[in-house]
């Protein structure tokens, strides 16, 4: 653990406040019978007999992708190092002195700010979680982290640039650089994904700048990112660079061929195979981890999705009925959401787990085989079962 990081304070205050932030509707199971799920004295880790002897987490390379081994989940905050990384081109080392983000295209005012332009700005400070469009099963579902982040808002800007009328979309270029062939044609790109101008405009945009206290880290964007909080990981752009308002459609790779899922659904009583841009957080819970003490078992995982308010997260073991968990009380709104659940009665021998999470409107996470056909590994949401087996 970072010890420099504000954590504990920072924990206090959201055991205050997270009944306040609508984080978790009231009737949820909030405080009773929340455990951290740090291992106590004497709590031993069950492994799961779902995951293979072959399947190891290799040990996380400086800059090299890496997804965080779920059943280590230890804290609500992701340490920097652990946090996942993905990234397709190459990984910029822009230096903070020179840095320039530029606001350009369709607006009133073209702005340019360097670091400290932008930090002078009135900070904002949040917690925010996410994880890889492509995160899934095939890696236990490790392409995700959450953490506090400190930044400036992304909304404050654009209205200081003023947004002309008839423009229809927001730009967000990363300083990577990358090659992509087009129709044949090999030609240089760097990352991007655009938003909607309401989306764009929303009130929890944040471009950050420090992530856990510490400035930004290198591969997670240094010096600073975007964050859509509720949205998937693809659309925090990294290493920021410009912003660019139009009137068109952004059809990059990152929007209009990659991170697109193909999924069978009815459209308007006609059914369809639907492409679309992976964009807001679907609904979904997943267990990482079972321990022991003594005859007590604890089953934990956590809970992510687009910021709406849940009503309830579940476990159920073997053919039994699903029962409440408990929710981290420090979750905020768009944080992941830990949660706990006390297994009485444990038995020995094979059992399987699963959990799944409600929201206030009433979406039940679903078994995978209910949701629609979906081909490609984008949006993995369905409830993700575990096997252990328990010794006598
Ligand atoms: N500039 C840039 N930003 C990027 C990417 C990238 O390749 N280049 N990858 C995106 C994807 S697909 C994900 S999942 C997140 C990962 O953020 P992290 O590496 O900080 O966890 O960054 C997003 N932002
Ligand atoms: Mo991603």
């Amino acid at each position: 653990m970072n010890q420099d990081r504000p954590e504990d304070p920072q924990r206090r205050k959201l055991l205050q406040g997270a009944a306040k932030t609508g984080a978790i509707a009231l009737g949820a199971t909030a405080i009773p019978g929340w455990m951290m799920p740090a291992l106590a004295q004497g709590e031993v880790e069950i492994p799961f007999s779902d995951v293979p002897d072959t399947f190891r987490v290799l040990p996380v390379r400086p800059g090299a992708t890496h997804f965080l081994d779920t059943s280590k989940i230890d804290s609500f905050y992701t340490d920097n190092d652990d946090f996942y990384l993905v990234q397709h081109y190459s990984q910029p080392d822009i230096d903070p002195a020179s840095y320039q983000l530029r606001v350009t295209g369709m607006v009133n005012r073209e702005l340019s700010f360097n670091l400290d332009q932008l930090r002078a700005r009135p900070n904002i400070q949040k917690d925010v979680g996410f994880e890889c469009g492509g995160n899934g099963g095939r890696m236990f579902h490790g392409l995700i982290g959450n953490a506090n982040w400190r930044g400036v808002s992304l909304r404050d800007i654009l209205q200081e640039a003023g947004i002309q009328p008839g423009a229809k979309e927001i730009v967000f270029f990363g300083g990577d650089a990358g090659e992509e062939e087009i129709r044949g044609r090999k030609v240089p790109t760097t990352f991007a994904r655009s938003l909607s101008i309401e989306d764009a405009m929303s009130e929890h945009n944040m471009l950050a700048f420090e992530m856990n206290g510490e400035p930004l880290p290198h591969f997670h964007g240094k010096p600073v990112r975007l964050l859509v909080p509720g949205w998937y990981g693809v659309a925090n752009v990294k290493w920021l660079t410009q912003i660019h308002v139009q009137d068109t459609r952004y059809m990059g790779r990152f929007m209009g061929r990659d991170y697109v899922t193909l999924k069978r659904e009815m459209v308007g009583g006609q059914e369809r195979w639907v492409e679309n841009s992976v964009t807001r957080m679907n609904l979904k819970s997943v267990i990482t981890r079972v321990t022991r003490n003594g005859s007590r078992h604890t089953v934990t995982g956590f809970v992510l999705n687009d910021g709406t308010p849940i009503r309830s997260i579940e476990v159920k073991i073997d053919d039994g009925p699903w029962q409440q968990a408990a929710i981290d009380p420090a979750s905020s709104q768009f944080t992941w959401k830990l949660f706990s659940f006390d297994w009485q009665g444990a038995t020995p021998g094979e059992h399987r787990l699963v959990s799944r999470v409600t929201d206030i409107n009433g979406k039940v996470q679903l078994p995978q085989d209910q949701l629609p056909e979906r081909v490609s590994y984008w949006e993995e949401f369905g409830q993700f079962p575990r096997t252990i087996t328990l010794g006598a």
